[in-house]
């Protein structure tokens, strides 16, 4: 029997009806990723636990143009290998909650440190929104940031923003739009390994039980974490999906 989205999003605790579409905000920790979730949701939040997991989970609502949302706090994190319990919920969520749009939040000061997360997450998703966060902080350091040329570099959308005034929120929810209501494609940058390892990665694709897991997971992603030896995936994939990856 197919896996259906509403099946796996409620083992995450995330029960809306199938037209509200789901907004997950990830980011290294400190970037003010509470802040643009306040700014977004207002007062419409609720906080309660992961599903069996003592880390604090955040959800909260807002509209755009009568289309519904819910947003979903992330824990911050540096990176999404699972070496801690926020960045297994945070792996987990995106990859197996599939949300329908996931908002990098970005410190506009640090953008080389925040980089790592960004493109760790666009290798296991494509619906990537990056929110360019602390721009003033950025400013009175002196670091001039070309968003548009970082936007067509990594081939998804960037907004510039300070969230603790409001600026930019705006902008914010009107690409949150385009990407969750008009499906508008996007096609992220995704990192080139060196040769064998990029012979590596497609040998194990070869391999992916193509019925079963890359309907539902990124094969690519799947592969790399292969090489890296992140069981933890297998685990992941044997609680959510129900099934045995077969790679590892
Ligand atoms: N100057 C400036 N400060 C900001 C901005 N956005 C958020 N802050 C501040 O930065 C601090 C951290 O913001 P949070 O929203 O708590 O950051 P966070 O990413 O949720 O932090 P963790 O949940 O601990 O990872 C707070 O003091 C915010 O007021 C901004 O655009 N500019
Ligand atoms: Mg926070």
């Amino acid at each position: 029997m197919p896996i259906e989205l509403r099946d796996l999003r409620a083992k995450f605790n995330i029960n809306k009806c199938d037209k509200t579409k789901i907004i997950a905000l990830a980011g290294n920790p400190n970037t003010g990723k509470s802040t643009v979730f306040n700014a977004l949701t207002g007062l419409r939040q609720h906080t309660g636990n992961w599903p069996g997991k003592t880390v604090l989970q955040s959800t909260g609502q807002f509209s755009i143009r009568n289309k519904e949302y819910l947003l979903v706090d992330l824990p911050g994190i540096y990176s999404l290998s699972p070496h801690s319990l926020d960045e297994l919920v945070a792996r987990d969520f995106i990859c197996f909650a599939k949300p329908d749009v996931t908002v990098i939040v970005m410190d506009a000061s640090s953008l080389a440190r925040n980089l790592k997360l960004a493109l760790q997450i666009m290798e296991i998703t494509s619906s990537v929104i990056i929110c360019l966060n602390l721009i003033d902080e950025a400013k009175r350091k002196k670091i001039k940031i070309d968003v548009r040329r970082l936007s067509e570099e990594l081939g998804v959308p960037v907004i510039p923003t300070i969230a603790r005034t409001g600026k930019g929120i705006k902008e914010l929810k009107n690409e949150l739009y385009k990407i969750a209501d008009e499906e508008r494609v996007l096609k992220p940058y995704l990192v080139n390994y060196d040769a064998d390892i990029e012979a590596q990665i497609n040998s194990i694709i070869k391999k992916i039980d193509v019925n079963l897991v890359t309907s539902l997971i990124n094969p690519r992603w799947l592969a790399l974490k292969s090489l890296d030896n992140d069981l933890s995936i297998k685990e992941g994939i044997k609680y959510y999906l129900n099934i045995d990856s077969g790679v590892y």
